[in-house]
């Protein structure tokens, strides 16, 4: 809509607005009633030295620490990433569902404890990273994140910043939204499966398509369990949580639980599904539950047929919605239109009337303001402004919640603040702290698809654009463009203040328990021995490391042993970190400061195979290493 107005981002780069795919044909023909003001309108033509500033607005000095964490999600990488805002600097990768050479995760006996079952998957998809909270604030706790490619969620504590659990949901296909609960804590993890499967997936009605079912999944946050599923009627796309304890909703973009895309979004309105958490609990321990297959899960009817039941309630959207966020004053679920140039502002206080007074579900709907094309996701500076991506638009609109409610309600007023182009079609956007009680209105990241021509030419694959944009002023102004590999989806930024990461393992962390019980059955202290245990086939090698030295410079196998080997990093210097791998044998790890790591490996060739520290640790780094002498059969 504003094709033809130049802005000052633009301007700054020299470039009149690109237009991109077609993707407008999707919707064509969609008309948007609402005034609009670019950002040119607020600033006087862009200079070098608006630049400049810009420039220096998104940076942090070398040796300054950033104000943030973001926690990004790695998407198909199937990791999460730790990234400093403002300065956009990539911090730490933390991987999850991905196999991962540096760390030895998925490698190491320790991560495969983690793993479990599911190591059987090498992949992962990740996209909503979500952090536990105490009363609707970040408590610095955990990090939850999806995983829609093997239907997992996990757990990443953040004193350590490596993952602890991951669990596979059973009954359902793709999770997809996630949230945890903010108030009055994170008791529970809520995520949707959102492909429809029949129940149980056995074979059973492939072809009856009326008998496919969505359901919505409630995890306990500590145990890691699942605690009951809920049956709905359509799928489910994103979700997210009130700051009362009371109601979840979730977004359905396929009502019509169609099988094609022309049966997907023939319906003209589609629904959120509002959840009733009291209402599921107590269904829970009164046994009204049902259990699919051989799965112990409580199951809950909560579809509409079941409306009795008071579960769970509909509400009309237009068609296809996307994203849902909750406002940081509790008032409103935003309702992302995506096919629809609007969000739908749901009253959460009118649901509480929904469901115990029976209002009619659309009167729960308070505002419905016109945004532009493709809004998918929202955010909040927690100044009463709402910040929408348009990913057909390629903007993100920011707008005042109180007069799109006015306006609603019949009153002239223009609700649109400003419409800023980002580079390009965004899919989520998120705020310093916005999903919170604390939403400070600082810093804005636009995530988008696609960068096309904003950085050197990298070949067919390019990276995704994470804009960082500062939304402390009334103008929102671009600042930093980051290439970012593989789609991260969403991203959550938390205040440093929330966070007291840890500089060294404590030798009794949970993570290498097993590790430590397994050398104390072979009589062994991890602190001091350096030790060969053989147990029949079995080589277990226990051996400490201070930089630049193993405690062992050569062990004695057959070929064909399978071999164990265990390190104890016993330097308590800040980020020395040694590795241990094991040449030709596809085996290496990582061993952090204090922490006691493992690996099991067959030693399938005979000779002398060195093994070396693949973490540079010391001058004589190259130096720190040994020899496996392996004796033929
Ligand atoms: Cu919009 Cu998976 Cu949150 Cu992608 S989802 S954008
Ligand atoms: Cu130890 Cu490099």
């Amino acid at each position: 809509m504003s094709d033809n107005k130049v802005t000052e981002q633009e301007e700054i780069k020299g470039l009149s607005r690109r237009s991109f795919i077609g993707a407008g044909a999707v919707i064509g023909g969609a008309s948007l009633a609402a005034p609009v003001m670019t950002s040119a309108m607020f600033s006087a033509a862009a200079t070098a030295k608006t630049k400049e500033k810009m420039a220096a607005h998104a940076s942090v000095a070398p040796g300054d620490l950033d104000e943030y964490y973001g926690f990004w999600s790695g998407g198909q990488s199937g990791e999460v990433r730790v990234v400093g805002i403002p300065s956009m600097r990539e911090l730490m990768r933390i991987p999850v569902f991905n196999i991962d050479s540096a760390t030895g995760w998925g490698i190491t006996n320790e991560s495969k404890a983690v793993l479990g079952e599911s190591q059987r998957f090498l992949t992962g998809d990740c996209h909503h990273p979500h952090m536990s909270m105490t009363d609707g604030r970040y408590n610095g706790k955990y990090v939850f994140i999806n995983d829609k490619a093997n239907t997992r969620i996990a757990r990443i504590r953040c004193d350590v910043m490596k993952t602890d659990k991951i669990l596979e949901i059973p009954n359902v296909q793709a999770i997809h939204g996630l949230r945890t609960q903010k108030v009055p804590f994170t008791k529970y993890v809520f995520c949707n499966g959102e492909y429809e499967i029949p129940l149980p997936n056995d074979g059973r009605d492939l072809d009856n398509t009326s008998a496919y079912r969505s359901m919505f999944n409630i995890v306990d946050a500590e145990k890691m369990e699942v605690f009951a599923q809920v049956i709905v009627s359509g799928n489910l796309d994103n979700t997210d949580a009130d700051f009362d304890g009371r109601f979840l909703a979730s977004t359905s973009y396929n009502s019509e639980m169609g099988v094609t895309l022309g049966e997907m979004i023939s319906a003209e309105r589609d629904h959120i599904v509002v959840f009733d958490l009291p209402a599921i609990e107590k269904a829970v321990k009164a046994g009204n539950f049902t259990t699919i297959g051989d799965s112990k899960i409580p199951v809950l009817d909560g579809t509409k047929e079941n409306a009795k039941a008071k579960l769970t309630r509909y509400i009309p959207i237009p068609k296809s919605p996307h994203g849902i966020n909750t406002s940081p004053n509790g008032e409103y679920f935003m309702v992302n239109g995506k096919l629809s140039p609007t969000v739908s502002i749901v009253s959460i206080k009118k649901l509480a009337d929904v469901f115990d007074h029976d209002l009619d579900p659309r009167d729960a709907i308070v505002g419905e303001p016109e945004l532009g094309l493709g809004p998918l996701h929202t955010a909040f500076d927690g100044r009463g402004h709402a910040y929408t991506t348009l990913f057909i638009d390629s903007q993100i609109v920011k707008w005042d919640i109180n007069d799109a409610i006015a306006s609603y309600n019949g009153k002239k007023v223009n609700y649109v603040r400003q419409k800023l182009d980002v580079h390009y079609q965004p899919g989520h956007n998120h705020t310093t702290m916005g999903e919170t009680r604390d939403a400070d209105g600082k810093y804005l990241v636009s995530l988008c698809k696609f960068s096309k021509d904003r950085f050197l030419n990298v070949g067919p694959l390019r990276p995704e654009n994470d804009q960082l944009i500062d939304i402390s002023g009334d103008v929102m102004k671009l600042i930093h463009d980051g290439p970012a590999f593989a789609e991260p989806h969403d991203v959550m930024m938390v205040h440093r203040s929330k966070l007291k990461p840890s500089k060294l393992w404590t030798r009794d962390d949970p993570f290498f328990a097993g590790t430590v019980a397994m050398a104390k059955k072979d009589g062994v202290t991890l602190e001091s021995d350096n030790k060969v245990i053989r147990d029949g086939n079995k080589v277990r090698v226990y051996m400490t490391s201070v930089a630049p030295n193993y405690g062992m410079t050569e062990f004695r196998v057959k070929e064909g042993n399978e071999v164990t080997v265990v390190i104890t990093n016993l330097d308590m210097i800040e980020d020395v970190t040694h590795g241990f791998c094991m040449t030709n044998h596809g085996v290496q790890m990582e061993i952090s400061p204090q922490a006691s790591a493992s690996v099991t490996f067959i030693a399938n060739q005979p000779g002398v195979q060195w093994y070396y520290c693949n973490w540079f640790c010391h001058a004589l780094h190259m130096e720190m290493r040994g020899r496996m002498l392996v004796e033929p059969k």
